[in-house]
Protein backbone atom coordinates (compact mmCIF):
# COMPACT_ATOMS: atom_id res chain seq x y z
CA UNK A 1 0.00 0.00 0.00
CA UNK A 2 2.72 2.56 1.27
CA UNK A 3 4.97 1.49 -2.24
CA UNK A 4 1.93 2.61 -4.60
CA UNK A 5 1.17 5.56 -2.36
CA UNK A 6 4.72 7.26 -2.40
CA UNK A 7 5.30 5.89 -6.12
CA UNK A 8 1.90 7.14 -7.60
CA UNK A 9 1.47 10.86 -7.53
CA UNK A 10 -2.21 11.65 -6.56
CA UNK A 11 -3.41 14.17 -9.03
CA UNK A 12 -5.91 15.97 -7.34
CA UNK A 13 -9.05 16.29 -10.15
CA UNK A 14 -8.46 19.70 -11.85
CA UNK A 15 -10.85 19.37 -14.81
CA UNK A 16 -14.44 21.56 -14.29
CA UNK A 17 -15.78 18.83 -16.32
CA UNK A 18 -15.62 16.26 -13.48
CA UNK A 19 -17.42 19.01 -11.19
CA UNK A 20 -20.86 18.33 -13.19
CA UNK A 21 -20.08 14.88 -14.33
CA UNK A 22 -19.29 12.98 -11.03
CA UNK A 23 -22.93 13.00 -9.30
CA UNK A 24 -20.81 12.27 -5.75
CA UNK A 25 -17.87 14.75 -6.53
CA UNK A 26 -15.68 15.10 -3.40
CA UNK A 27 -12.17 17.03 -4.52
CA UNK A 28 -10.30 14.26 -2.06
CA UNK A 29 -10.99 11.72 -4.35
CA UNK A 30 -8.08 10.81 -6.77
CA UNK A 31 -7.57 9.84 -10.31
CA UNK A 32 -5.25 6.85 -9.81
CA UNK A 33 -2.79 6.74 -13.31
CA UNK A 34 -1.97 3.39 -12.39
CA UNK A 35 -5.51 2.11 -13.66
CA UNK A 36 -6.37 4.94 -16.09
CA UNK A 37 -6.11 4.84 -19.76
CA UNK A 38 -6.54 8.69 -21.86
CA UNK A 39 -5.20 9.54 -24.72
CA UNK A 40 -2.58 9.56 -26.19
CA UNK A 41 -2.64 5.85 -25.75
CA UNK A 42 0.37 5.27 -26.74
CA UNK A 43 4.03 6.22 -24.89
CA UNK A 44 7.28 6.42 -26.59
CA UNK A 45 6.80 2.94 -28.62
CA UNK A 46 4.02 0.49 -30.01
CA UNK A 47 2.86 0.02 -26.78
CA UNK A 48 0.15 1.34 -23.92
CA UNK A 49 1.93 1.79 -20.39
CA UNK A 50 -0.01 0.26 -17.88
CA UNK A 51 -2.66 -1.82 -20.36
CA UNK A 52 -2.13 -4.94 -22.21
CA UNK A 53 -4.18 -6.15 -25.55
CA UNK A 54 -5.61 -9.59 -27.07
CA UNK A 55 -7.52 -10.69 -29.58
CA UNK A 56 -8.43 -7.99 -32.37
CA UNK A 57 -8.33 -5.18 -30.37
CA UNK A 58 -6.99 -2.28 -32.48
CA UNK A 59 -5.39 0.85 -30.66
CA UNK A 60 -5.78 4.31 -33.16
CA UNK A 61 -5.00 7.67 -31.96
CA UNK A 62 -8.94 8.52 -30.82
CA UNK A 63 -9.58 5.32 -29.33
CA UNK A 64 -9.57 2.03 -28.79
CA UNK A 65 -11.16 -0.19 -30.84
CA UNK A 66 -12.21 -3.62 -29.03
CA UNK A 67 -14.25 -5.67 -31.78
CA UNK A 68 -14.91 -3.99 -34.91
CA UNK A 69 -18.39 -3.97 -37.19
CA UNK A 70 -17.33 -8.11 -38.27
CA UNK A 71 -18.81 -11.21 -37.20
CA UNK A 72 -17.36 -13.72 -34.94
CA UNK A 73 -13.92 -11.55 -33.08
CA UNK A 74 -13.17 -10.52 -29.43
CA UNK A 75 -10.46 -8.13 -28.39
CA UNK A 76 -9.91 -6.54 -24.30
CA UNK A 77 -7.97 -4.73 -22.89
CA UNK A 78 -6.19 -5.07 -19.65
CA UNK A 79 -4.81 -3.11 -16.70
CA UNK A 80 -1.31 -4.96 -15.63
CA UNK A 81 -1.53 -3.48 -12.00
CA UNK A 82 -3.38 -5.04 -9.27
CA UNK A 83 -5.74 -2.96 -7.63
CA UNK A 84 -5.23 -2.52 -4.15
CA UNK A 85 -7.92 0.74 -3.73
CA UNK A 86 -10.56 -0.47 -1.66
CA UNK A 87 -13.14 2.10 -2.58
CA UNK A 88 -13.45 3.00 -5.62
CA UNK A 89 -14.78 4.15 -8.69
CA UNK A 90 -14.16 3.39 -12.50
CA UNK A 91 -15.39 5.78 -15.27
CA UNK A 92 -15.44 4.24 -18.54
CA UNK A 93 -15.93 6.63 -21.98
CA UNK A 94 -17.30 4.37 -24.73
CA UNK A 95 -18.54 4.06 -27.98
CA UNK A 96 -20.83 1.26 -29.52
CA UNK A 97 -22.06 2.07 -32.70
CA UNK A 98 -22.21 0.23 -36.36
CA UNK A 99 -24.23 -0.22 -39.41
CA UNK A 100 -26.72 -2.41 -37.80
CA UNK A 101 -30.17 -0.98 -37.44
CA UNK A 102 -32.14 -3.99 -35.63
CA UNK A 103 -29.77 -6.33 -35.39
CA UNK A 104 -26.42 -5.90 -33.59
CA UNK A 105 -24.45 -7.38 -31.39
CA UNK A 106 -23.18 -8.82 -28.49
CA UNK A 107 -21.93 -5.78 -26.33
CA UNK A 108 -18.73 -5.64 -24.05
CA UNK A 109 -18.19 -6.17 -20.31
CA UNK A 110 -15.84 -4.27 -17.53
CA UNK A 111 -14.36 -6.46 -15.42
CA UNK A 112 -13.10 -6.46 -12.00
CA UNK A 113 -11.03 -9.96 -11.84
CA UNK A 114 -8.65 -12.27 -10.51
CA UNK A 115 -7.48 -13.47 -13.48
CA UNK A 116 -7.05 -11.35 -17.01
CA UNK A 117 -6.05 -11.94 -20.60
CA UNK A 118 -8.19 -15.08 -21.20
CA UNK A 119 -9.65 -15.36 -23.93
CA UNK A 120 -13.65 -17.01 -23.99
CA UNK A 121 -17.11 -16.81 -24.48
CA UNK A 122 -18.50 -14.11 -22.10
CA UNK A 123 -18.51 -10.96 -24.19
CA UNK A 124 -14.15 -11.99 -25.19
CA UNK A 125 -13.55 -12.94 -21.67
CA UNK A 126 -13.48 -16.15 -19.94
CA UNK A 127 -16.39 -17.91 -18.55
CA UNK A 128 -16.78 -19.13 -14.46
CA UNK A 129 -14.53 -15.77 -13.67
CA UNK A 130 -13.54 -14.98 -10.65
CA UNK A 131 -14.50 -11.09 -9.66
CA UNK A 132 -17.08 -8.70 -11.00
CA UNK A 133 -18.48 -8.10 -14.40
CA UNK A 134 -20.34 -5.56 -15.34
CA UNK A 135 -22.46 -6.37 -19.37
CA UNK A 136 -23.55 -3.75 -21.25
CA UNK A 137 -25.28 -6.36 -23.49
CA UNK A 138 -27.08 -4.75 -26.92
CA UNK A 139 -28.43 -8.16 -28.04
CA UNK A 140 -31.21 -10.14 -26.43
CA UNK A 141 -30.41 -13.87 -27.36
CA UNK A 142 -33.41 -14.78 -25.43
CA UNK A 143 -36.53 -15.89 -28.22
CA UNK A 144 -39.26 -15.23 -26.52
CA UNK A 145 -40.26 -12.09 -24.67
CA UNK A 146 -38.05 -10.59 -22.16
CA UNK A 147 -39.10 -8.05 -18.78
CA UNK A 148 -36.97 -5.65 -20.19
CA UNK A 149 -35.65 -4.41 -24.00
CA UNK A 150 -31.78 -4.15 -24.84
CA UNK A 151 -29.09 -3.23 -24.89
CA UNK A 152 -29.40 -3.84 -20.94
CA UNK A 153 -26.65 -3.36 -18.48
CA UNK A 154 -26.34 -5.89 -15.56
CA UNK A 155 -23.85 -6.98 -12.89
CA UNK A 156 -22.51 -10.24 -12.13
CA UNK A 157 -20.06 -11.91 -9.47
CA UNK A 158 -18.83 -14.59 -9.59
CA UNK A 159 -16.17 -16.77 -7.43
CA UNK A 160 -15.37 -19.40 -10.16
CA UNK A 161 -18.66 -21.23 -10.22
CA UNK A 162 -21.31 -19.63 -11.98
CA UNK A 163 -21.60 -19.82 -15.70
CA UNK A 164 -23.03 -16.85 -17.96
CA UNK A 165 -25.17 -18.30 -19.81
CA UNK A 166 -26.19 -16.38 -22.81
CA UNK A 167 -29.14 -17.70 -23.98
CA UNK A 168 -30.66 -16.33 -20.89
CA UNK A 169 -28.40 -12.53 -21.45
CA UNK A 170 -27.35 -13.66 -17.79
CA UNK A 171 -30.58 -13.03 -16.30
CA UNK A 172 -30.52 -15.78 -13.71
CA UNK A 173 -26.98 -14.80 -12.70
CA UNK A 174 -27.91 -10.98 -12.56
CA UNK A 175 -27.35 -8.73 -9.21
CA UNK A 176 -29.53 -6.14 -10.79
CA UNK A 177 -29.59 -4.35 -14.37
CA UNK A 178 -31.34 -1.75 -16.41
CA UNK A 179 -32.41 -0.98 -19.48
CA UNK A 180 -30.11 1.84 -21.56
CA UNK A 181 -30.04 3.16 -25.38
CA UNK A 182 -26.43 3.25 -25.63
CA UNK A 183 -25.60 2.88 -28.84
CA UNK A 184 -25.14 4.41 -32.08
CA UNK A 185 -25.10 7.75 -30.24
CA UNK A 186 -23.46 10.81 -32.39
CA UNK A 187 -22.06 11.89 -28.40
CA UNK A 188 -20.33 10.78 -25.72
CA UNK A 189 -21.71 8.05 -23.64
CA UNK A 190 -20.21 7.17 -20.54
CA UNK A 191 -21.02 4.63 -17.71
CA UNK A 192 -19.48 4.22 -13.96
CA UNK A 193 -19.05 1.56 -11.80
CA UNK A 194 -18.48 2.63 -7.88
CA UNK A 195 -17.55 0.24 -5.48
CA UNK A 196 -17.97 1.67 -1.68
CA UNK A 197 -18.20 -0.10 1.60
CA UNK A 198 -19.43 -3.12 -0.24
CA UNK A 199 -22.16 -1.31 -1.85
CA UNK A 200 -21.94 -1.49 -5.94
CA UNK A 201 -22.94 1.49 -7.70
CA UNK A 202 -23.68 1.50 -11.64
CA UNK A 203 -24.90 4.80 -12.98
CA UNK A 204 -24.49 6.31 -16.89
CA UNK A 205 -24.13 9.11 -18.68
CA UNK A 206 -25.88 8.43 -22.16
CA UNK A 207 -28.85 11.30 -22.80
CA UNK A 208 -26.00 13.79 -23.84
CA UNK A 209 -27.26 15.75 -20.71
CA UNK A 210 -23.40 15.67 -18.86
CA UNK A 211 -24.75 13.79 -15.52
CA UNK A 212 -25.06 10.39 -14.28
CA UNK A 213 -27.95 8.79 -13.93
CA UNK A 214 -28.30 5.99 -11.45
CA UNK A 215 -28.53 2.41 -13.77
CA UNK A 216 -28.74 0.20 -9.94
CA UNK A 217 -27.22 0.29 -6.37
CA UNK A 218 -26.85 -3.48 -4.91
CA UNK A 219 -25.67 -4.04 -1.54
CA UNK A 220 -23.63 -6.14 0.03
CA UNK A 221 -21.20 -7.26 -2.16
CA UNK A 222 -17.44 -8.09 -1.30
CA UNK A 223 -14.67 -7.73 -3.73
CA UNK A 224 -10.96 -8.55 -2.63
CA UNK A 225 -8.35 -6.36 -3.09
CA UNK A 226 -5.61 -7.19 -5.91
CA UNK A 227 -7.69 -7.82 -9.00
CA UNK A 228 -7.36 -6.53 -12.14
CA UNK A 229 -9.63 -4.00 -14.68
CA UNK A 230 -10.18 -5.20 -17.93
CA UNK A 231 -12.64 -4.14 -20.51
CA UNK A 232 -13.80 -6.83 -23.25
CA UNK A 233 -15.67 -7.00 -26.03
CA UNK A 234 -17.58 -9.74 -28.70
CA UNK A 235 -19.11 -10.13 -32.37
CA UNK A 236 -20.90 -13.23 -33.38
CA UNK A 237 -23.62 -13.68 -35.97
CA UNK A 238 -24.42 -9.85 -35.17
CA UNK A 239 -21.87 -7.29 -34.98
CA UNK A 240 -20.33 -3.86 -33.88
CA UNK A 241 -17.85 -1.67 -33.16
CA UNK A 242 -17.01 -1.50 -29.45
CA UNK A 243 -14.61 1.54 -29.22
CA UNK A 244 -13.04 2.67 -25.96
CA UNK A 245 -11.98 6.30 -25.59
CA UNK A 246 -11.38 6.68 -21.90
CA UNK A 247 -11.13 4.02 -18.26
CA UNK A 248 -10.44 6.59 -15.49
CA UNK A 249 -10.13 5.63 -11.77
CA UNK A 250 -10.81 8.04 -8.96
CA UNK A 251 -9.60 6.17 -4.95
CA UNK A 252 -12.60 7.55 -3.20
CA UNK A 253 -11.83 9.39 -0.13
CA UNK A 254 -13.46 7.83 2.69
CA UNK A 255 -13.68 7.72 6.46
CA UNK A 256 -13.19 4.35 7.06
CA UNK A 257 -9.60 4.20 8.73
CA UNK A 258 -7.08 1.26 7.35
CA UNK A 259 -6.85 -0.29 10.26
CA UNK A 260 -8.79 -3.20 9.01
CA UNK A 261 -7.01 -5.42 6.73
CA UNK A 262 -8.99 -5.41 3.31
CA UNK A 263 -10.95 -8.06 2.56
CA UNK A 264 -9.09 -11.33 0.46
CA UNK A 265 -11.85 -13.79 0.56
CA UNK A 266 -13.61 -14.55 -2.43
CA UNK A 267 -15.70 -12.66 -4.42
CA UNK A 268 -19.75 -12.72 -3.04
CA UNK A 269 -22.81 -10.97 -3.57
CA UNK A 270 -25.15 -11.60 -0.64
CA UNK A 271 -28.15 -10.33 -2.14
CA UNK A 272 -28.28 -11.96 -5.71
CA UNK A 273 -31.88 -11.42 -7.35
CA UNK A 274 -34.09 -14.43 -7.26
CA UNK A 275 -33.85 -16.49 -10.30
CA UNK A 276 -36.65 -15.27 -12.47
CA UNK A 277 -39.13 -16.40 -14.61
CA UNK A 278 -39.62 -14.05 -17.42
CA UNK A 279 -43.03 -15.35 -17.84
CA UNK A 280 -44.37 -14.92 -14.40
CA UNK A 281 -43.06 -11.23 -14.42
CA UNK A 282 -44.64 -10.35 -17.65
CA UNK A 283 -47.99 -11.37 -15.68
CA UNK A 284 -46.35 -9.83 -12.89
CA UNK A 285 -46.23 -5.79 -15.12
CA UNK A 286 -49.30 -6.96 -16.72
CA UNK A 287 -51.25 -4.34 -15.72
CA UNK A 288 -48.73 -2.09 -15.87
CA UNK A 289 -46.98 -1.94 -18.67
CA UNK A 290 -47.53 -4.64 -21.23
CA UNK A 291 -51.07 -3.85 -22.63
CA UNK A 292 -51.50 -3.45 -26.22
CA UNK A 293 -54.02 -0.67 -27.36
CA UNK A 294 -56.84 -3.16 -27.48
CA UNK A 295 -56.40 -4.51 -24.23
CA UNK A 296 -55.96 -1.25 -22.46
CA UNK A 297 -58.98 -0.14 -24.32
CA UNK A 298 -61.01 -3.17 -22.57
CA UNK A 299 -59.32 -2.33 -19.08
CA UNK A 300 -60.43 0.83 -19.67
CA UNK A 301 -64.50 -0.14 -20.38
CA UNK A 302 -64.07 -2.45 -17.11
CA UNK A 303 -62.93 0.33 -14.98
CA UNK A 304 -65.73 2.84 -16.54
CA UNK A 305 -68.45 -0.53 -16.15
CA UNK A 306 -66.97 -1.27 -12.41
CA UNK A 307 -67.29 2.68 -11.55
CA UNK A 308 -71.20 3.04 -12.87
CA UNK A 309 -72.44 -0.11 -11.09
CA UNK A 310 -70.65 0.84 -7.98
CA UNK A 311 -72.13 4.14 -8.17
CA UNK A 312 -75.83 2.58 -9.34
CA UNK A 313 -74.96 0.43 -5.95
CA UNK A 314 -74.38 3.36 -4.05
CA UNK A 315 -77.05 5.75 -4.80
CA UNK A 316 -79.73 2.78 -4.54
CA UNK A 317 -77.77 2.08 -0.81
CA UNK A 318 -78.31 5.34 -0.15
CA UNK A 319 -82.15 5.92 -1.25
CA UNK A 320 -82.90 2.59 0.69
CA UNK A 321 -81.16 4.18 3.78
CA UNK A 322 -83.01 7.45 3.29
CA UNK A 323 -86.56 5.91 3.02
CA UNK A 324 -85.58 4.25 5.92
CA UNK A 325 -84.53 6.89 8.11
CA UNK A 326 -87.80 8.79 6.79
CA UNK A 327 -89.83 6.00 8.06
CA UNK A 328 -88.28 6.12 11.44
CA UNK A 329 -89.60 9.51 11.56
CA UNK A 330 -93.42 8.92 10.76
C1 LIG B 1 -19.43 -19.86 -4.80
O1 LIG B 1 -20.66 -19.30 -5.26
C2 LIG B 1 -21.72 -20.22 -5.24
C3 LIG B 1 -22.90 -19.55 -5.94
O2 LIG B 1 -23.09 -18.23 -5.53
C4 LIG B 1 -22.01 -20.62 -3.82
O3 LIG B 1 -23.10 -21.53 -3.78
C5 LIG B 1 -20.76 -21.27 -3.23
O4 LIG B 1 -20.97 -21.56 -1.86
C6 LIG B 1 -19.55 -20.36 -3.37
N1 LIG B 1 -18.35 -21.07 -3.01
C7 LIG B 1 -17.47 -20.60 -2.10
C8 LIG B 1 -16.28 -21.45 -1.86
O5 LIG B 1 -17.64 -19.55 -1.53
CA1 LIG C 1 -27.03 -10.94 -25.05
Amino acid sequence: MAAYTILVRRIPLLLLFYFSLAEDFNPLDYLRREHTLTKPYQGSGLSVPLWDFVGNTLVTNSHIRLTSDHQSIKGAIWNNVPCIVRNWELHVNFKVHGSGKTLFGDGFAIWYTKDRMQMGNVFGNSDQFVGLAIFLDTYSNHNGPHNHQHPYISAMVNNGSLAYDHDDDGTHTQLAGCEAQFRNKNYDTHVAVRYHNTELKVSMDIDNKNEWKECFTVKGVLLPVGYYFGVSAATGELADNHDIISVKFYELDTDDTNDTPPYTGLPEAKYMEEPRDRVDENKGSYLLGNLSGIKLFFVIILIIIGVCVCGVVGFVVFQKRQENSRKRFY
